[in-house]
């Protein structure tokens, strides 16, 4: 825990006094199945950073394997108690901003790194009393929100499910695919659900060569296909995109603005999915919103199952101007028995959920059912740090 709070003076430089990384462990309510895995034990990684009596929380966004892109929670662990921590322990920043270029060193392990930012997003929006979302840039009151439904055995379990979230409020339903597993459940819900606003997402389940079958969803009026190619290609999804209507949107592909910058000017996607893991933190997702604004180019925010640590940091994002889309970002009672934080988020009939007005995440966090959930924990002081920096530099 920290030191009780002083004078904040946000005017001052922050130093990053203590950081401890716990790992929980979480099941979710019901399996979540993709084109790459199923899901249900969750291992996740969470990031408490303390800096003038005040305390943040950021959550590591990796899966439990290396499956969607290449960062799980023991790479995340490792990374961040040999290089993260050591590298930003002790140190003065100006503000959370200041991040990026004292991680840089690192290559990759944007999850882990976006972690360590995001708390320090949360500090920093205590100390001057704003709310995150504000700090961030954003204007919206609410944010739209849609449902990720992961494959089913059958269309008729699927139809169910779409029953069930729609008459909840969700605005739009996106459900996965793999090769196998597309155009007859693809056409079952359409059939079902003539207008709804529906998408799909691949998760690089199919190759360029799968080109004329991906033109089939075509007929089905889809709001986009996601990342229907491989997770670090560009170059095949602007081909693919010049020969189908259906929009594609990445969402693996793109690591920063400069990604999203030459994925736009190569017409390999009209809609980027920001996801704050994946891009390296706030003020990485803020810049490639703020290129895809630019360019004219929707954006949504994704979702990686997160407690809700994590969702309150995609609510902020998501209330920025660029985020036009329904994202994916949903009840807490959709994931957990019982999320981590209070009050839960919670989703209008109208499919929103409301920008929370407080300064810092909006929402507090259970300290204690943390420390239930928690199977492992590291901590790391100034003094001890330097140590591990020496074999590290
Ligand atoms: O591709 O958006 C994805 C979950 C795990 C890994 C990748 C993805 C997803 C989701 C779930 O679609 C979104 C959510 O409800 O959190
Ligand atoms: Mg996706």
């Amino acid at each position: 825990m920290c030191a009780a709070a002083g004078l904040v003076d946000w005017w001052k430089n922050l130093k990053i006094e203590s950081l401890t990384l716990r790992e929980i462990h979480l099941r979710l309510k019901s399996s979540f199945e993709t084109s790459f895995g199923t899901i249900r034990e969750r291992r996740i990684l969470l990031v408490e950073a303390c800096s003038d009596g005040l305390t943040g929380w950021g959550e590591v966004t990796a899966g439990e394997g290396p499956f969607y892109n290449s960062e799980t929670t023991d790479t995340s662990w490792s990374i961040f108690c040999s290089f993260v921590a050591p590298l930003s322990i002790g140190k003065d920043i100006e503000g959370p901003g200041d991040l990026p270029a004292l991680l840089q060193p690192i290559r990759g392990h944007e999850m882990t790194k976006a972690a360590l930012e995001n708390a320090f997003w949360d500090i920093e929006s205590q100390r001057r009393g704003v709310p995150l979302a504000t700090l961030l840039g954003g204007t919206a009151r609410e944010i739209p929100c849609g449902v990720s439904l992961g494959i089913q055995s059958e269309p008729e379990a699927l139809l169910a499910l779409i029953e069930k979230e729609l008459a909840a409020g969700y605005q739009r339903i996106k459900i996965k695919i793999k090769p196998g597993k597309d155009l007859e459940f693809i056409a079952a819900v359409r059939k079902r659900f003539p207008s709804v606003k529906l998408m799909v997402d691949a998760n690089s389940a199919y190759r360029l060569e799968q080109a004329a079958h991906l033109k089939k969803f075509d007929a089905y009026d889809l709001m986009m296909i996601e990342q229907p190619l491989a997770w670090d290609d560009i170059f095949d999804h602007a081909k693919l995109q010049a020969g189908i209507r259906t929009p594609i949107c990445l969402d693996e592909s793109i690591h920063n603005s400069h990604h999203a910058a030459a994925a736009i000017e190569l017409r390999a996607c009209q809609i980027i999915n920001i996801k704050l893991g994946r891009v390296g933190g706030h003020s990485e997702a803020r810049r490639v919103q703020d290129v895809c604004r630019q360019r004219s180019i929707p954006v949504w925010c994704g979702g990686m199952l997160e407690t809700g640590i994590g969702r309150a940091h995609n609510i902020a994002m998501s209330s920025l101007p660029g985020f036009v889309l329904p994202g994916d970002v949903s009840a807490s009672q959709r994931y957990w028995d019982e999320d981590i934080i209070e009050p839960e988020v919670k989703v209008s009939s109208e499919g929103t959920i409301v920008v929370p007005t407080t300064p810092g995440l909006g929402y507090s966090v259970r300290g204690k059912r943390i420390e239930q959930l928690t199977v492992r924990r590291q901590e790391f002081h100034p003094n001890k740090a330097q140590v591990a920096v020496e074999g590290v530099a």
